[in-house]
């Protein structure tokens, strides 16, 4: 960056009067790096830290390693301006934000090993009056976590915990509450929920959030607002269940659930989601888990709720089973001669994100428990993934899968899947998992 840029950039954050000159954001995936270019967008200086080298060349050559729509102009912008530099090793700041994965273990057991690796990165560079803000999704009691790892790293600063309202440094919980694809938009517009360790650390993190988040930044206590990031995503994992449910029901006593749910929506107090192959992402199918894992006896609507969104890959695997059977013997020819067709991979419409996709699970599960040949459609990607490819799957457009399928497979609705009801052919079996090509569930065409 010239002098120039960097003193009109100064001048400019006088002028706005922003909270915090200089802040890190750790952790620069689907949550970190926009936050940390929409930061910079507003005329903070970012300092983004992460683990990964590729990620951080990539970002300091104004481009993104990862898919969000006009995230690459902002991150361009800011690398362009020198308002946002990426490293892998942290740099003193006046704010650090950690945004890094929470994965679970085995047996559903949070995972906060990144977090502590965060906070062991973080500490030698902390300095008294400096704010920390947890908004990786975590368990209730994950702040408190952070606050006793970061005290026993810098014995010689004082934390909330020990000094209250007067601490060295403040601590808080902020979760991000964004949805993909619309990542950008939201940051700025939801309402932020934000959890201090005291309400000084509240104040301090609200004046941050408010340098670009226009919703209302609403205060309330570090364990709330990690249980309330973990409430929004099991809502809908309770909805999505509900629904999931009632299109078994629905499959036994020959009834529409897409019909169904039409009907039972137009009543005032009533919105069922939309059954669904399963339910994929790497949110809303792990939060609940974490209410699950600290609460086992009480949270049983939110496990059986996991459990049953689990399952539905599972029952659409046994109907394509079926469905290839009942072809086959209907025209009395092996299974190997049976074509099925899935149409959609990803884990939602219209994006191009495979990970933790109930669709993929599905077509994969295929490739062991039936002799069919199986066709992919999926229009966000150009090529397959190698665990399909090596197994035999094939890419292939929608019009082909069209003409060549016996069974065709609709897993995610898709604008182009949208478009039209493509007719059907004598013999052929609709599996529509997602109520566009058959509002009536599973039919035969005779
Ligand atoms: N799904 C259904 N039926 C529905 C809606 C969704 O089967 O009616 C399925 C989707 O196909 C997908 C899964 O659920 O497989 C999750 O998709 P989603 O769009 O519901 O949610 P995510 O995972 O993309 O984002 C969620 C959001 N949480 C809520 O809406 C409460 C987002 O706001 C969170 O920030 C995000 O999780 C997160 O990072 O936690």
């Amino acid at each position: 960056m010239t002098p120039t840029a960097q003193d009109e950039r100064k001048s400019r954050q006088r002028d706005r009067r922003l909270p915090f000159g200089r802040i890190s954001v750790v952790g620069l995936g689907y949550i970190g790096l926009p936050t940390a270019a929409v930061f910079a967008s507003r005329g903070v200086e970012v300092i983004g830290v992460d683990v990964n080298a590729h990620a951080v060349e990539t970002i300091n050559a104004g481009r993104i390693h990862i898919v969000e729509p006009d995230l690459d102009m902002v991150v361009h912008a800011a690398t362009l301006e020198g308002t946002l530099r990426a490293t892998t090793v942290p740099e003193p700041a006046e704010a650090f934000l950690i945004a890094v994965p929470t994965p679970f273990k085995d047996g559903h057991e949070p995972d906060l090993s990144y977090i502590e690796a965060a906070v062991q990165a973080i500490a030698p560079v902390l300095a008294k009056g400096n704010l920390v803000v947890l908004e990786s999704t975590s368990p209730v009691g994950a702040t408190e976590q952070m606050a006793a790892w970061l005290a026993a790293a810098r014995p010689d600063l004082t934390f909330p915990q020990q000094a209250g309202a007067e601490s060295d440094i403040r601590i808080a919980y902020c979760p991000e509450r964004v949805l993909p694809g619309h990542v950008l938009r939201e940051l700025v517009e939801n309402d932020r929920v934000i959890g201090g360790m005291t309400p000084r650390c509240s104040e301090a993190a609200c004046a941050l959030y408010k340098t670009f988040v226009m919703g209302e930044c609403v205060i309330t206590n570090a364990r709330t607002a990690e249980m309330c990031k973990l409430t929004e995503n099991a809502f809908r994992d309770v909805n999505i269940a509900f629904a999931n449910e009632l299109s078994l029901i629905c499959d036994k006593l020959q009834i529409s659930v897409w019909e169904l749910i039409t009907l039972a929506n137009r009543h005032p107090r009533v919105n069922i989601l939309q059954s669904g192959p399963g339910v994929g992402g790497h949110c809303i199918a792990v939060d609940p888990w974490f209410i699950v894992n600290r609460t086992p006896e009480e949270a049983r609507l939110i496990r059986t709720a996991r459990e049953i969104n689990d399952f539905k890959p599972h029952w659409v695997i046994d109907k394509v089973r079926a469905a290839v059977e009942q072809v086959a013997s209907a025209r009395g020819c092996v299974q190997a001669e049976i074509t099925v067709a899935a149409f959609g991979l990803t884990f939602k419409p219209d994006i191009d994100d495979l990970r933790e996709s109930p669709a993929l699970e599905i077509v994969e599960h295929l490739t062991g428990s039936t002799a069919a040949r199986l066709l992919a459609v999926e229009p966000n990607i150009e090529a397959l993934p190698e665990r399909l490819a090596a197994r035999g799957v094939t890419l292939v457009d929608a019009d082909d899968a069209l003409r060549e399928a016996d069974v065709r497979l609709l897993l995610v609705d898709h604008k182009p899947f949208r478009a039209s009801v493509p007719p059907v052919g004598r013999g052929v079996i609709v599996i529509d998992c997602k109520g566009i090509w058959d509002r009536g569930g599973q039919i035969e065409v005779p």
